[in-house]
């Protein structure tokens, strides 16, 4: 076991009997949402894991250590820090020798979880390919296409370029499923206009795939796209002047690297009226439920969650 991980006992008990888990990202508990909304929808999304049958675990850093699996407590602080950082993969070793508290995105989040055993992760968005000239692509893309997982998401946040991020996807080698759909989402929104490479309309289809791209030695993690909410999506037309005003805003300000992504968020849930934001709950909620059931399917076929 990697020395630097702190693994929460029930989690390790799990991996060990090779009963399901969540993993789950912390970079929306500290950079994506407000509080307490933050720790409420971390604790919601706790709920919605063990909803479908599985134990979530939470990945974060608190005072230097990697955890994996959090108590109330730790919970608590890591929803009210003062100056938590956003550790994606490249952060790790100097987050670990700084001893920071902070939270782990979706490249962080998949390192750890990886090497703790967990195969199944939860997220809202993946970051990707940044509109504007300036050449900003998440460390979310690379990493999905070097560890062999199954990511849940609701797509590419819509802050994004998503046919660029598409392309990337595709030329990354990192397939790409949509979950009773054949639409790629746009985070608020049902569909980015543009197509998933598969259509599975059930847990145990996506499971089958994972199993047979691991068995096969591929390295590229499975993206499982989910539509948010249908009562709570947002038409594309309807937000999309919002985060072209949000973009504009953060060029003018001279918002740049790991700044923007929490930036845009804030600012297109404010000048939504929080519109965008309980969208976003919505569909992190609903992502950990159906990575959850994934999760029970690939325990039942492979004994590995
Ligand atoms: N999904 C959300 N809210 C978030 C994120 C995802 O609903 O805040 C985070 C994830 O941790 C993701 C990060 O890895 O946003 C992307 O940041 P960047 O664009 O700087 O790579
Ligand atoms: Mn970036």
């Amino acid at each position: 076991m990697n020395k630097f991980i702190n693994l929460q006992k029930s989690v390790q008990d799990a991996v060990a009997a090779n009963h399901p888990v969540v993993a789950l990202e912390s970079t929306l508990i500290t950079h994506g949402l407000p509080y307490p909304q933050n720790r409420d929808t971390a604790v919601g999304m706790e709920n919605e894991v063990r909803r479908s049958g599985a134990l979530p675990a939470t990945i974060c850093m608190l005072a230097g250590t990697i955890q994996v699996g959090l108590d109330d407590v730790q919970m608590e602080t890591l929803a009210t820090v003062k100056n938590p950082v956003k550790i994606s993969r490249r952060d790790i070793a100097a987050a670990l020798v700084a001893k920071q508290n902070g939270g782990t995105t979706v490249s962080g989040t998949m390192e750890i979880a990886y090497q703790s055993g967990i195969r199944v992760f939860a997220t809202g968005g993946i970051g990707g390919v940044h509109r504007g000239n300036l050449q900003d692509v998440s460390a979310d893309l690379p990493t999905l296409s070097q560890i062999p997982m199954v990511v849940v998401c609701a797509g590419a946040k819509a802050i994004l370029d998503l046919p660029a991020t598409r392309e990337y996807l595709e030329t990354a080698g990192i397939p790409v499923i949509g979950y009773q759909t054949h639409d790629f989402p746009a985070f608020y929104s049902t569909s980015s206009g543009l197509p998933v490479d598969y259509r599975c309309d059930s847990p145990a289809e996506i499971a089958q795939i994972a199993k047979t791209q691991w068995e096969f030695g591929l390295k590229a993690t499975i993206l499982v796209t989910v539509p948010p909410p249908a009562d709570l999506a947002i038409p594309s037309e309807e937000i999309e002047g919002t985060i072209l005003n949000a973009v504009k805003e953060a060029e003018q300000k001279g918002i740049r690297g790991a700044k923007v992504t929490p930036f845009l968020l804030a600012k297109v849930s404010e000048m939504s009226h929080e519109r965008s934001m309980v969208t976003n709950i919505a569909l992190l909620k609903n992502n950990a439920y159906v990575a959850g059931l994934i999760a029970e399917e690939l325990a039942r076929i492979t004994g590995k969650s």
